[in-house]
């Protein structure tokens, strides 16, 4: 009885909606869609901007004196600012008039993609239309796009352009599902649900030709597309359509698990975990966690939630020593402009990666235990094999599975004690490396690299 109640409760917990959303998506048997090189760019690069962008950046998280979490309000739990006109009932007509003045003087594609760049990202991430359903390129099929503001610039070709000439890769976040604004696109889930009949014309006259457009003109690196738990309307065949379209347009563009997130079927080319969810296990399949710096994921000048540079290094350390990418979101101002905080935690980062990069870009994981707090990765390069063991705590003395030859300071070259021992067991034998760290590495505070040449 008692082993059946034990049994009752791993399997609850494995199927418990938390558990799924710790993970994000682990379907580990899926067979990839593109030739498996195409997505070699994307396994090798780390590190990733998203940017969170649009009408909603004007209002800054706040409206008329009420600021995202006004819990006093229904459905005012939620931070997120691109939410902002749900969350916090701004009359739809209202909303929309905020296009009448997006003047964003400040924007300067090459300044963005150069500060990406200096962070050490390799590849950037843009709202072309969040749900609210406003398009931030010059777009056939609909009015309600940046061309119809006093800016009247396509701001996403001028990323493009900027991306293609700093040889940067470039994708864009298309809100397939929900649409706010045109009829029968998919409303918040306090909203009445709209009709099947509507949301197909929706889906044919306005989700499918500006996908297309965005392929066409801008022919993007990946899509990222969003859905969670609701997906009645984003069924199998209109998601299949949907990539059919994408791959008819494109032999590069990556397509994310999110198109469908609980049935993403075998077509699509990475997985994406769930938002700030950092997986314990590695996983084959190539795969991100789509990351805040604050909460909110659009511009809310009011949410002081930052996250500390050396946090977010740990994410992004995390991440690669279990097979994974960091996407991390910048919400840029109405005007153009990064905020100050986001700036210096962006180039603070990229100071770090200036000096350690080489133990991230391209590494791959190493399946050994580590003690709690530090991550290895593993790279060849010359034909030499070295293991990458970040110490994020201050630590002294630690062992680990590998048959280390010699142990430096990444940044500095400083040597470092390292003693290998061969263990042998019944059933084979076994090599454990005892390192001893000196203490005054730790005077500098951020994570420490030791690079580690195996034999
Ligand atoms: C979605 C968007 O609603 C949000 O505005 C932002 O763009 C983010 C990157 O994606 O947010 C989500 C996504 C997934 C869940 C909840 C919110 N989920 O799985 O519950």
């Amino acid at each position: 009885m008692k082993q059946k109640l034990i049994w009752i409760f791993i399997l609850s917990l494995s199927l418990s909606s938390s558990f799924a959303q710790k993970r994000g998506q682990l379907a580990e048997c899926r067979s990839l869609s593109l030739p498996k090189e195409k997505a070699d760019w994307f396994r090798e690069a780390k590190f990733g901007m998203f940017l969170h962008w649009g009408l909603y950046s004007m209002l800054e998280g706040s409206y008329k004196g009420r600021t995202l979490p006004d819990t006093t309000l229904r459905h005012g739990k939620s931070w997120y600012a691109e939410w902002i006109q749900p969350r916090l009932e701004v009359p739809m007509p209202e909303y929309k008039a905020l296009a009448k003045s997006f003047n964003p003087i400040k924007y300067n594609a090459e300044a963005w993609v150069r500060e990406a760049k200096n962070a050490g990202m390799r590849y950037i991430v843009l709202t072309s239309k969040h749900h609210d359903g406003f398009a931030l390129w010059d777009s056939t099929v609909s009015d309600f796009d940046v061309m119809n503001t006093p800016y009247r610039r396509d701001v996403i070709d001028e990323l493009v352009k900027a991306c293609q000439k700093y040889d940067m890769k470039y994708g864009f976040y298309y809100s397939h599902w929900q649409d706010w604004t045109y009829k029968g696109g998919a409303l918040p889930h306090w909203k009445p649900k709209v009709a099947d009949k509507d949301f197909e014309k929706y889906w044919q006259e306005k989700a499918l030709p500006q996908v297309e457009e965005l392929l066409v003109k801008y022919n993007p690196d990946l899509l990222w597309f969003d859905t969670w738990n609701e997906e009645t309307h984003i069924t199998e065949k209109r998601r299949d359509e949907l990539i059919a379209l994408i791959r008819a347009n494109s032999d590069k563009c990556l397509i994310n698990g999110r198109i469908c997130f609980t049935n993403p079927g075998e077509n699509i080319d990475f997985l994406e975990m769930f938002d700030n969810a950092y997986p314990e296990e590695i996983i084959s399949k190539p795969w991100q966690t789509p990351a805040t710096m604050q909460h909110s994921w659009g511009y809310h000048a009011k949410d002081y939630n930052w996250k500390s540079a050396d946090e977010m290094l740990r994410y992004l350390v995390n991440n690669t020593s279990k097979g994974g990418n960091y996407l991390l979101n910048i919400g840029p101002k109405a005007d153009g402009s990064f905020p100050t905080p986001a700036l210096r935690r962006l180039r603070e980062m990229g100071a770090w990666l200036m000096a350690n990069g080489e133990a991230v870009y391209g590494a791959k994981p190493l399946d050994i235990e580590c003690p709690e707090d530090v991550y290895v990765t593993q790279k060849t390069t010359n034909g030499k094999h070295y293991a990458y063991v970040f110490l994020t705590k201050p630590i002294d003395l630690f062992a680990l599975n590998i048959n280390a030859k010699k142990a430096s300071v990444l940044d500095t070259g400083q040597e470092i004690y390292v003693y290998t021992d061969k263990l042998i067991f019944e059933k084979g034998e076994e090599y454990e490396a005892i390192f001893t760290i000196p203490s005054d590495l730790f005077r500098d505070s951020s994570i420490q690299v030791i690079k580690v040449e195996l034999q």
